[in-house]
């Protein structure tokens, strides 16, 4: 009984997020950090999973944020980590899961447009290859603990 009404909600829920998204992916847990203090830069973090069963690539950002939205990965080079603009995007296999976090790639946001309030909740558009535009939630979260994402 319990595992039929599981299956039931599966499918309801199924039905409800493609009645929204169609067959787009799944973006979750969207949020931007809080500019540090003089920074006019800062970055989205986000996991996209991708539930169809043909690879997709997200190829580029826009956000009401910001004037320039780039996506990054970080890598070591000389036993220090840098950013670099990821020019081909980020390939997401089918089924793949995959985690945008401090640390790891990012969406870079340069020439903010407004001030941040933690808190409060904006927007990034995501576009794929395949699936085109989606646009999603971000909220803003305080800077603390992000010391890993070093930049400028
Ligand atoms: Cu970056």
């Amino acid at each position: 009984m319990y595992r039929y009404l599981g299956v039931a909600f599966c499918v309801w829920s199924f039905l409800a997020f493609a009645g929204h998204h169609e067959d787009g992916m799944h973006v979750m847990n969207g949020w931007v950090k809080e500019p540090l203090p003089g920074v006019d830069a800062t970055a989205v973090y986000l996991s996209i999973h991708n539930p169809r069963k043909v690879p997709d690539r997200l190829i580029s950002v826009s956000t009401e944020l910001a004037q320039i939205s780039e996506i990054h990965e970080m890598l070591m080079v000389d036993n220090v980590m840098k950013m670099r603009r990821l020019d081909s995007g980020i390939a997401i296999a089918p089924d793949e899961l995959v985690r945008l976090e401090p640390g790891g790639s990012h969406i870079m946001l340069f020439d903010l447009n407004k001030s941040f309030q933690v808190g409060e909740t904006y927007t990034v558009t995501l576009d794929f290859e395949r699936a085109g535009k989606m646009t999603v939630p971000i909220t803003v979260k305080a800077a603390v603990d992000s010391a890993q994402h070093h930049h400028h």
